[in-house]
């Protein structure tokens, strides 16, 4: 798989990713299946791919960068997608560079956000190119969903633009919230620091990429297959399956529709694992485990329930009969937790006796992967603020100006056309949700 890592979010992003794959290395050397991960940086703001440079020279994974110029692309989704001086050429070439240096191509992963002008405009740009050249690649998005309020005035333009790309161009689309992610790291606070006051700390960016991370790392790393009898392992394959796209994409979005997967995870924060390193069970016991992860899921808002219409729960590290004995109980409080809205049987659980490649290694962990209509109350307040701005006819100028360069045609009509089908695009997948409630 090659990653592609576009604009400040998505290298930030990236470059957790990698650090948390990396600590699962054994022998710290980079070993099959993991070898099948090449990473392409893109940045329309140099320093942002400069500073990854610095910071990851010693990285094991094949990496290129490409320069996009000095300036960004302010936050404009039409701005990164205009690509005014061909920087996608540039990213195509590197990117048909990492596919001829690999055995067999699968497939891509683009991280960013939906918020930036790159990450939204040039991820946008770059994911329909993607899909026009390579036809037989899987496309998956990693995209980062902006705090709800509070940042820049085209957020939910933006927003909105690259949301109906991705569901044209893409197969899988993976949302991250921030404020999901915050409010998951603020309950980690109340819980384990400040024991239930409400005072809690304050949430570093680089705690959301590190939860982000760990959804993302524990859905790739390989999977050590395994045979039970009676709770014990009665045989072990020997060689790991590496991350297969395809078998994911199929059961993750079964209808073409409703492609916006959301996760979570066991994850907690560093600050607060650093802080709690001599009470072993919050690292060892399952119990505790399993009631993180569901204490870690997004809290759906009043009267609102989570209906999954497909799920997948990892649970690695599974180790020794304390787990065994009570594998059931763990799986089906986690099930009833996210509801399912067509048959169970739409869920799957995969178990690893390792963690990842290194069978000497002590973590645990639980993750999941789901489609679920918990993406609603978001998808329909984005539709409504898009909706009221565009019919206030507030801030299209910014898109107009860069809709019409470089060609004659009417740039105000071309951009009510853009926006239209995008609100059109975005009220089909509101109402393919609905279909579950
Ligand atoms: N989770 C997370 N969100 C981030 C991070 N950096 C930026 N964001 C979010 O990403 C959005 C801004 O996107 P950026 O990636 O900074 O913008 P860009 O893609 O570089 O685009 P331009 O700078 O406009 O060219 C905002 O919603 C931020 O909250 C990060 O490291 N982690
Ligand atoms: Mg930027």
């Amino acid at each position: 798989m090659i990653v592609l890592q576009i604009g400040q979010c998505g290298i930030q992003v990236g470059q957790s990713l990698f650090k948390s794959i990396e600590s699962e290395l054994p022998g710290n050397s980079l070993c099959y299946p993991l070898s099948k991960f090449q990473q392409i940086i893109v940045d329309t703001e140099r320093k942002t791919w400069q500073r990854h440079l610095r910071e990851n020279s010693e990285t094991l994974f094949p990496t290129l960068y490409v320069d996009g110029g000095s300036s960004g692309r302010g936050n404009n989704w039409a701005f990164g997608y205009a690509d005014l001086e061909g920087h996608v050429e540039n990213v195509l070439e590197s990117y048909r560079r990492s596919v001829e240096a690999q055995s067999s191509y699968d497939g891509c992963m683009l991280i960013h956000s939906i918020a930036g002008g790159t990450g939204s405009g040039f991820g946008s740009r770059l994911v329909e190119r993607l899909r026009d050249d390579y036809l037989k690649g899987y496309i998956f998005n990693s995209a980062v969903v902006p705090f709800a309020s509070g940042e820049t005035a085209l957020q939910h333009y933006n927003s909105l633009l690259s949301l109906s790309w991705m569901q044209r161009h893409s197969d899988f689309i993976g949302l991250f919230p921030n404020d999901m992610m915050m409010s998951s790291i603020q309950r980690q606070f109340t819980h384990y620091v400040n024991r239930g006051s409400a005072k809690t700390d304050k949430v570093s960016l680089d705690d959301l990429n590190g939860y982000l991370a760990h959804c993302l790392s524990t859905m790739l790393l390989p999977l050590h297959a395994a045979e039970y009898k009676d709770g014990q392992i009665a045989m072990q394959l020997k060689d790991p399956t590496p991350f297969d796209g395809w078998d994911l994409i199929q059961r993750m979005t079964p209808l073409p529709t409703c492609k916006l997967v959301s996760f979570a995870s066991s994850y907690l924060s560093r600050h607060i694992e650093n802080s709690n390193r001599s009470h072993v069970h919050v690292f060892t016991d399952w119990d505790e485990i399993t009631s993180r992860t569901i204490r870690n899921l997004g809290i759906s808002p009043p009267g609102v329930k989570r209906n999954c219409l497909s799920s997948r729960i990892y649970i690695r590290g599974a180790q020794g009969p304390d787990y065994w004995r009570r594998a059931s109980h763990f799986t089906s409080k986690i099930q009833s937790k996210l509801g399912a809205a067509i048959d169970p049987a739409f869920c799957d659980t995969l178990v690893a006796p390792f963690h990842a490649l290194d069978p000497k290694s002590a973590k645990k962990s639980i993750s999941l992967c789901f489609n679920s209509t918990e993406t609603l109350p978001y998808l329909v307040s984005l539709a409504e603020k898009c909706e009221r701005t565009m019919k206030a006819g507030a801030y299209m100028h910014w898109y107009e100006k860069y809709v019409g360069a470089g060609h004659a045609g009417d740039a105000v009509a071309e951009t009510q056309c853009l926006f239209d089908d995008a609100l059109e695009s975005l009220r089909t997948v509101i109402s393919g949700y609905q279909d579950f409630v």
